[in-house]
């Protein structure tokens, strides 16, 4: 009934809620066939702070929630296209929108409603006439730890890098992105160097920093517009919009230099850790999956070259 998003719409939504500004103001979107009793609850939010979007067509909540970035949903019951509870079974159909808390206003209140409100995984439920103090309360309450968690969902917990599902949705919005702009867009993988012996020799604690080393490295000298994540254990992934591929690999091979300065201790013993790097530049008929297996090829060569280098 209710039209599914595309799977970049989504990733953009999924980005733009992990933006790194957590006071920004809430957003939230009202269904309520009622335009007058939107408008109201739309009037009691707005006064507490927050961002509002109201649709009194539940057909159009989906468009809404991911047009308004929303970190909530406020939603009537009984509607006229479909009930509350098929909208919210609909929403929580999508991994994106797992988190998206949904409250519902409603005159009635039975004990089978409610179970079946909870059923379809409703976050809270309130009776109307609702007090306008409780819905504001409830909503921003809801909206800013649901705003939190999204923002954990999709890092790595090691080095807060995106993890390797939100980079991968990443790659494919922006290839797509760099598809319709026809701008330029590079993908790099990066691999330690002999991680295995770092584990081996100075413990896996100490590899552990080497990799948060890198982390941190990558994030303080790469753009804030480039997007990082831990593809897996040693491994990253870095997604540079707006950027040719050699320009990707000479600012690479900086960061290659500035990596293999770091000096690491463990104990009293000093040593020094390299990576290696593929990169691949998007270009008319490459899709996401094409740069993976090339900047993964790219990465085989510098492997095999030796070592602590980057390879196109
Ligand atoms: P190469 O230069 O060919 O990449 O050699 P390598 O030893 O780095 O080989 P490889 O990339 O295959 O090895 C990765 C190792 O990284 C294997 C695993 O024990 C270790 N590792 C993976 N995840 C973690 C982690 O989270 N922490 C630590 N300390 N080690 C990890
Ligand atoms: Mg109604
Ligand atoms: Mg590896
Ligand atoms: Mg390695």
């Amino acid at each position: 009934v209710v039209k599914p998003p595309d799977v970049n719409v989504l990733v953009d939504h999924l980005d733009r809620l992990t933006e790194r500004d957590p006071d920004q103001p809430l957003r939230i979107v009202i269904v309520d066939d009622d335009a007058t009793l939107g408008a109201y609850y739309e009037m009691a939010l707005q006064s507490a702070g927050m961002r509002t979007r109201l649709v009194t067509n539940p057909m159009q909540a989906m468009e809404a929630i991911y047009d308004h970035n929303a970190d909530l949903v406020v939603t009537d019951l009984i509607m006229p296209q479909c009930t509350g509870f098929e909208l919210a079974a609909v929403l929580r159909q999508y991994d994106g929108l797992l988190a998206l808390p949904i409250v519902f206003l409603t005159a009635d209140l039975d004990a089978e409603t409610y179970r079946s409100a909870v059923r379809t995984g409703i976050d809270a439920y309130m009776t109307k006439p609702v007090d306008l103090g409780d819905l504001a309360e409830t909503v921003r309450a809801r909206a800013r730890r649901a705003r939190q968690l999204k923002a954990l969902m999709v890092r790595d917990g090691l080095t807060g890098a995106y993890n390797h599902l939100m980079i991968q949705d990443l790659l494919a919005s922006e290839v797509a992105r760099a598809r319709r702009e026809g701008t330029a867009l590079a993908f790099a993988m990066l691999d330690i160097d002999h991680f295995k012996k770092v584990n081996d020799r100075y413990g896996h604690g100490a590899g552990d920093r080497v990799i948060k080393g890198l982390s941190r490295l990558l994030h303080q000298r790469l753009r804030r517009t480039d997007m990082i994540g831990r593809y897996g254990g040693e491994e990253f992934a870095i997604i540079m919009p707006h950027t040719a591929p050699q320009d990707a690999v000479d600012r690479l091979n900086l960061l290659r230099q500035q990596f293999s300065d770091i000096p690491y201790v463990h104990g009293d013993t000093p040593f020094q850790v390299t990576f290696s790097g593929g990169v691949a530049g998007f270009q008319d008929g490459r899709d996401a999956k094409a740069l993976n297996q090339m900047a993964d090829a790219a990465l085989y060569r510098a492997k095999n070259a030796g070592r602590n280098r980057i390879e196109l």
